[in-house]
Parts: structure tokens; sequence; C-alpha cells
């Protein structure tokens, strides 16, 4: 019978770092390279690792090895050379004509993955929007794979237009549409926040390396069935699921796109509405593979990444996962950021401790409440003050309006300051 799966695109891989990098570094990045090929869908066939002294700039690696991958491609019959690196499009043309085959740097690599992985309308806008703003600066005055199938084209080339200008104007063209369409998507999204945010139900997000078991968790804490596979970026839209605390609280807590070192900066850019609902969360946790052996590298790279997108302030309980694959005892490990918990989101060990900790934690939080105070008594108000923080405040002839930030414990004692209609109601029947 006819076998109609196609073959696996054979790749190359090509690990590149300065000789003033470590060793170890280099081949980490060469391991997870390896692993995005085969999660892209690639049968990786050879490894070729070169310690610059500087970058080349024609081809960024040295020529001598360029001929070196270019007779390796022929031995191992690869049709394709992945690069571990960002290179511009000349020395993506280049390394291409010199070796005979399509040549990809790293975020091409990443790109081409989230595009298999996009479910949703917004993921696959998402995606073909960081691709276009990652080839517009690689366009090099001739189209390059992958343009001929986008938008606009016949018939709209002005008299003595070039070729880049055509491509580059083909490319802005698409992207004003891909970026309106997103506005679209994402005032939906928006809303449904909204909604939440306004019900004040604690939104908690997780956040992690990729592969650091974040679908795992969210299925094990919310006995849910969200697809977990042992590959890079297997969730890449957001997905909220309702939790129900052991003391009887209602949160809600999303499972959205990992990170991983080296992230395109146009996929972050392109993937805001996405990082989004780690920004909007009341809480992160923030989910290390603690078996992993590069664990406290990953952990730099998500803490930076949640910076950069912009949760500096945000409160965040760091989750140690996969304590069942690690060798030590969790108890001895080192290198824990805090507050920190273990866990095994497969054997479920330190679960309820976790359950604990963010329960917790939306105790201490501060959330901002309205509150009516009798007016002529700066006594309430000063003890009010160290209760909770005072955003705002107007005095009425009766009562006093305070909006006022407050956690769980300290609401419990105002709470009888809550209602503004009885205030109202009784000052009026008092004067
Ligand atoms: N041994 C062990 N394996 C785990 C644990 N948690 C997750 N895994 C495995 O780790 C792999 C990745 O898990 P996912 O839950 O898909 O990880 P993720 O963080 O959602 O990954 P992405 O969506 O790709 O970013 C899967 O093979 C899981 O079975 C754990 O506590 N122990
Ligand atoms: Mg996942």
């Amino acid at each position: 019978m006819l076998d109609l799966t196609p073959a696996p695109e054979r790749a190359l891989l090509v690990g590149v770092g300065l000789k003033t990098d470590s060793i170890n570094e280099l081949e980490n990045n060469i391991t997870e390279l390896a692993q995005l090929a085969e999660t892209a869908g690639a049968l990786v066939v050879g490894i070729v690792r070169q310690r610059l002294e500087k970058i080349v700039p024609a081809t960024f690696i040295g020529s001598g090895k360029v001929q070196e991958i270019a007779k390796l491609k022929d031995e191992t019959q690869a049709n394709m050379v992945i690069v571990d690196t960002r290179l511009s499009g000349v020395q993506q043309r280049n390394l291409q004509e010199l070796i005979g085959c399509k040549v990809l740097d790293r975020p091409q690599l990443i790109l081409d993955i989230f595009a298999q992985r996009a479910q949703t309308r917004e993921g696959k806008l998402q995606v073909e929007l960081a691709q276009l703003k990652d080839q517009g600066p690689r366009l090099i005055g001739e189209a390059i794979a992958g343009l001929s199938r986008l938008a606009g084209g016949i018939g709209t080339r002005g008299p003595g237009e070039t070729k880049l200008e055509m491509d580059r104007r083909r490319i802005r063209t698409r992207m004003e549409y891909v970026t309106k369409e997103l506005d679209a998507v994402r005032k939906s999204r928006e809303l449904h926040r909204q909604r939440r945010q306004s019900s004040r139900v604690p939104v908690i997000s997780l956040a992690g390396y990729t592969n650091a078991g974040k679908s795992t968790l969210l299925n094990k804490l919310t006995r849910s069935d969200v697809y977990v596979e042992d590959k890079l970026f297997a969730t890449l839209d957001p997905t909220t699921r309702k939790l129900r605390l052991p003391r009887g609280r209602n949160v809600v807590i999303t499972d959205t796109v990992g990170f991983i070192n080296h992230l395109p900066h146009h996929l972050i850019e392109a993937f805001k509405a996405t990082f989004e609902e780690i920004t909007a969360a009341d809480l992160i946790l923030h989910v290390h593979d603690a078996s992993h052996t590069q664990a406290s590298l990953q952990s730099k790279v998500v803490t930076d990444l949640l910076s950069e997108i912009g949760t500096k302030d945000k409160p965040v309980i760091h989750v140690y996962n996969k304590i069942d694959k690690t060798q030590e005892p969790a108890e001895k490990s080192t290198q824990r950021e805090s507050p920190f918990v273990n866990v095994s989101a497969v054997s479920g060990e330190g679960i309820e401790k976790l359950l604990t900790a963010i329960e917790d934690h939306l105790l201490k939080m501060a959330i901002p409440v309205d509150l009516y105070l009798p007016a002529g008594e700066p006594a309430l108000i000063f003890d009010l003050a160290r209760d909770g923080k005072i955003i705002s405040q107007s005095q009425g002839p009766h009562i006093v309006h305070c909006r006022v930030e407050l956690s769980e414990e300290a609401l419990q004692r105002w709470s009888s300051f809550l209602d503004q209609t009885t205030k109202e109601s009784g000052d009026t029947g008092n004067s």
C-alpha cells in the first residue's frame, strides 16, 4: 500500500556561540534547538558546532565551517539547515546559496512551531503578525520563500517600483489588515476579562518555561483535561478554568503559552494579548521544572520575560514542579526563590500545600472597595488608613466616601461600612 504521510524534513543543526561563551551554554542551546526542531516535525540528522572569535558579516559562521556543513548536508541527505542564532536576510541568502538548501534560524523555527500550534483565530492572527514583522527586515530585494502566498499583488505594481518596494508594501498592507482583525478579536477577550474582574473573582495565572508542567498542574488543580505533551509549546492559546479553594473561595486560573530562551521579539509583541492574561492576573504562579538540569537558567529567562511584559510588581508564588523526578530530597534542594512550594503535578504531592499557599496569599491581597463612613469621626479614617491604602476620599454632609484597598482579612472588620444605601437612609433619618 502507498504510504502518503510525508517523510519528515531532514535537519542539520548548527550550534554557534562566541569563544567567550561557555561550552556548557553552547551544548544546552543545541539540546534545546534539537527539541525545537523535533517539535516542528523535523528529523535531526546531524549537528555541527562552531565557537567564533567574531561573527562573519556575510555568513555569520566562518567559511571553512560553511564548506563542512555543505559536505555533511550531502552525506546525511539533509534538506534543511537550522542555525542557532538570528540571521540577517543577506546572511540567510548567502548561506542558502553556499550550502545549497533551505537555511532557517532559531526565530523562524519557533515561529514555524507557533504557526503549526495555533488553534484559535486570535492565535493564528498573532502568529501571522509575528511572521510578517520578522520578514520585513529580512527583505533583500527579492522575494524570500513564503511571501508569494500573501495577499495583494497582481496589478498593483506601479511603474518603476522595484521588487523590494513591492514586497515591502505587500507586507505593510497585510500587517495593517491583520492588526485590524486582531483588534476586533481582542475586544471580545477584553470584555470577558473585564466581566471576570468586575465580579471580583481573583484571577491566577500560570507562567513558566515551556514544558515546565503548567498544563499538567492546571489539570491536577481543576481536574480538567487540557492538552499536555512532552514537547515544547504544547499550549499556545490561553485556557481558563474555575477553581474552588479548600476553604470555599472561588478563583479562576489561566494557563497560557510558555517561555523559552531567545523568544523572538516579534512574537512577544504579537502575543501581547495572550501575555495580558498574565499581566492582568492578581497572582502569578511561576512554574519551574525542578528536575531540569538548566532549571536556574530557565527561571531567569522567565523572570526576565515576566518583567519585560510588565508584571514586575505582581505577587508571585514559585511552584517547583516535577519533584518526583529530582534526585535530591525536595526539602534539601537549594536555589529556591521565595515564597515557594514544591509539587509534583503528576503524583499530586504538594498540591494541598499549594492550594493553602494560594488561599493565604489571597487573604492578604488588597482589593479596592468602596466604604461609606459616618462624617465627623476622624478616628475611623485614621484606623482605616492603618488597615489599608486609601485611594480617594470625598466628604459629604453626613458620610465620607472612601475608596480603599483592603485585604480580605481587613475587609471583614470593615464590612459594616460597605453599604451606601443604609448609611444614606440612616443619615437622612437623623437629620
Ligand atoms: N515526572 C513528572 N512529569 C511531569 C510533571 N508535570 C508535568 N510533567 C510532564 O512534563 C511534560 C510537559 O508537561 P505540560 O503540562 O505539557 O507542560 P507545559 O508547561 O504546559 O508546556 P507547554 O504548554 O509546552 O509550554 C509532560 O510530558 C508532562 O507529563 C511532574 O510533576 N512530574
Ligand atoms: Mg501547556
